[in-house]
């Protein structure tokens, strides 16, 4: 390598102590978003490991009282819980401080972030009460004619307004700072962040749509009928680009943060910019590849929708390739020798946050391999609705997605409450053991689900099962990652806690900024402005989904809602 492009690692601009004092004023409510995501990953897991030891043919959800034994309900908790308010509220806190210190000044409204607590909160209540208590049995999907209780919708809303006011203080904050640097190109880590949120904004408009104007007055008894067909659609528009409101956050740490935790500099910050981008216009135009077997889709709209998930796929490819680069500098910093080797410089046994997020990016890769699989169009045939898909969605979101938070929440809890890291042995167990439980876990998922194993399935008491001789050794491979994971999951829980009672810290962390390879010079302003991309998101979500949501909402027969549990 060019020994100019090696000059000294670049010392932050301002000293430990400033920046601890510029995050104290956001400290508190961050603090509650993330021990509450805490709370719910430990309530969701749990249903989890239940739902893992169904497909070994082992009921433990006999010996729990009431409700709880329903697999059902359980199942609904487990995706609402996790997928839309564990990752919802991590997500909230994190990308907060990360627009804190990415543009070096407190939120523009302290009040707006209270306010946002709030609101998150008595969703996440609402949704809670509804579903333990059997009223809103729908799984996180909530696909009509399944009817939930009104509060369960409401719940949806108040969580989705949550985000929208995250939003909007990240925005004010942005527009602060802008007037004060009309000059300055906005830093990396705050658009990375700004992105996110405008990514979202757009994605969720159709959820939005499907709560306030059709099941929400539906549940309500203001509307008779729903167009199930239509409701879905709307569902998709946002179900497919949340996956990238949940992955955006784990690019976030992956390109700004992770090369500094190693010791190495971002590779291209504009490659990086450009990435983010691009997921602005590129993430909402899919959404119709969870609807390949539905009929009443247009088939080319389907055809569309499959084109696009590829054309996504883009930005991942220069992720990988990015932020491996990143890596390896920093690898090669720390003495690493060779095109291979240099991964043993890296500190997969010694720094829990590093090593869980280079192995978060791992699993993530095999996911966008099967996620390739799903999204077209004859393959999906194969694999549709079985515990195939389920396999693919653990290996993005439970594991590139909440790995890197655990791994993050490595150094964001000691910054954030001013304590030493508790057991960082355990850490490296932990992240170690979460990603063995997933991979295993994930196998088996995926052997069931080539063997035609159904997804949302009580296996143990299917009366086919046990002529599927197949599934057997899929099925105990689930079981045993899910047990490992609950075990792994046990332990991060563990050592927050011990964390967050334990001792002072000693010297105050902060959060860790990547420096570019290269000092970039100017940039194009394209790669500053966000509003232009979004205008161009918005063009070709409309053009990709209006004909077909117009179509539905026009032609499509209305019917009941029922409930099934
Ligand atoms: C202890 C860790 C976990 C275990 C053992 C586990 C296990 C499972 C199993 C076995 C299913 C399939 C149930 C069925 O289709 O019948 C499932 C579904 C699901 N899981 Fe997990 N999971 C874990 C963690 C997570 C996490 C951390 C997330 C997200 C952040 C997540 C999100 C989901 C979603 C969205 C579904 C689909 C629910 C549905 O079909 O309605 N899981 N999980
Ligand atoms: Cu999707």
């Amino acid at each position: 390598m060019n020994p100019q492009l090696h000059p000294q690692p670049p010392t932050d601009d301002a000293p430990a102590r400033d920046l601890s004092e510029l995050y104290r004023a956001d400290s508190l409510h961050i603090r509650c978003f993330i021990y509450i995501s805490f709370v719910l990953l430990a309530l969701g897991g749990v249903f989890g490991t239940l739902q893992a030891l169904d497909k070994m043919q082992v009921d433990l959800y006999r010996f729990l009282p009431g409700n709880l034994q329903l697999y059902y309900m359980g199942l609904t908790a487990h995706g609402v819980v996790l997928a839309l308010l564990f990752t919802g509220t991590f997500i909230i806190g994190f990308l907060s401080l990360a627009v804190v210190h990415g543009l070096r000044r407190p939120l523009a409204d302290r009040g707006l972030a209270w306010a946002t607590l709030a609101v998150a909160v008595t969703g996440t209540v609402a949704l809670l009460i509804t579903i333990f208590r059997n009223q809103a049995t729908v799984l996180f999907t909530f696909y009509a004619p399944l009817k939930a209780h009104p509060g369960f919708y409401a719940g949806l809303v108040l969580v989705a307004l949550a985000t929208w006011m995250a939003a909007l203080n990240a925005w004010l904050t942005w527009r602060a700072w802008k007037r004060e640097h009309p000059r300055e190109r906005t830093p990396l880590m705050a658009l990375a962040a700004l992105c996110t949120w405008a990514m979202w904004f757009l994605a969720s408009l159709g959820l939005a749509v499907a709560l306030l104007v059709y099941l929400l007055p539906w549940s309500l008894g203001d509307k008779a009928q729903v167009n199930h067909l239509l409701t879905r659609a709307l569902f998709w528009f946002t179900g497919h680009p949340l996956v990238y409101f949940w992955l955006l956050p784990a690019y976030l740490s992956w390109y700004t943060m992770l090369p500094a935790q190693v010791g190495g500099r971002l590779f291209s910050e504009s490659l990086a910019r450009l990435v983010f981008l691009l997921f602005v216009v590129l993430a909402t135009p899919t959404g119709l590849h969870h609807m390949f077997v539905d009929p009443g889709v247009a088939h080319g709209f389907k055809v569309l929708h499959g084109i696009m998930t590829y054309a996504v796929i883009f930005p991942s490819l220069v992720t990988a390739f990015t932020v491996v680069a990143s890596v390896e500098e920093g690898a090669r910093r720390r003495g690493g020798r060779g095109y291979i080797m240099w991964l043993l410089a890296l500190p997969w046994l010694s720094n829990p946050s590093v090593a869980g997020q280079l192995l978060a990016m791992l699993i993530f890769a095999t996911g966008g391999i099967t996620g390739l699989i799903n999204s077209s169009l004859n393959m999906n045939l194969i694999v549709h609705n079985t515990l195939w898909v389920v396999g693919h969605l653990h290996t993005q979101v439970a594991g590139a997605v909440t790995l890197t938070f655990m791994a993050v929440s490595y150094w964001l809890v000691p910054l954030l409450s001013g304590r030493e890291l508790w057991g960082r042995k355990w850490a490296v167990f932990q992240v170690w053991s979460w990603f063995f439980g997933i991979a295993i876990m994930a196998r088996g998922m995926h052997w069931m689900g080539l063997a035609s194993a159904p997804r949302r399935t009580f296996l143990t008491y299917a009366p086919y099962a046990e002529r599927f001789g197949e599934w057997h050794w899929g099925g105990v491979l689930t079981a045993a990652g899910g047990v490992i994971m609950f075990v792994s999951g046990g332990v991060f829980l563990f050592i927050m806690l011990r964390t967050i009672f334990g001792r002072r810290l000693a010297e105050p962390v902060t959060v860790p900024e990547a420096q570019p390879l290269m000092e970039p010079g100017p940039m194009p302003r394209w790669l500053d402005r966000i509003s232009p991309w979004f205008a161009l998101g918005l063009a070709l979500s409309t053009a990709a989904w209006l004909p077909s949501l117009w179509r539905m909402a026009a032609e499509y027969p209305t019917m009941p809602g029922f409930r099934l549990w």
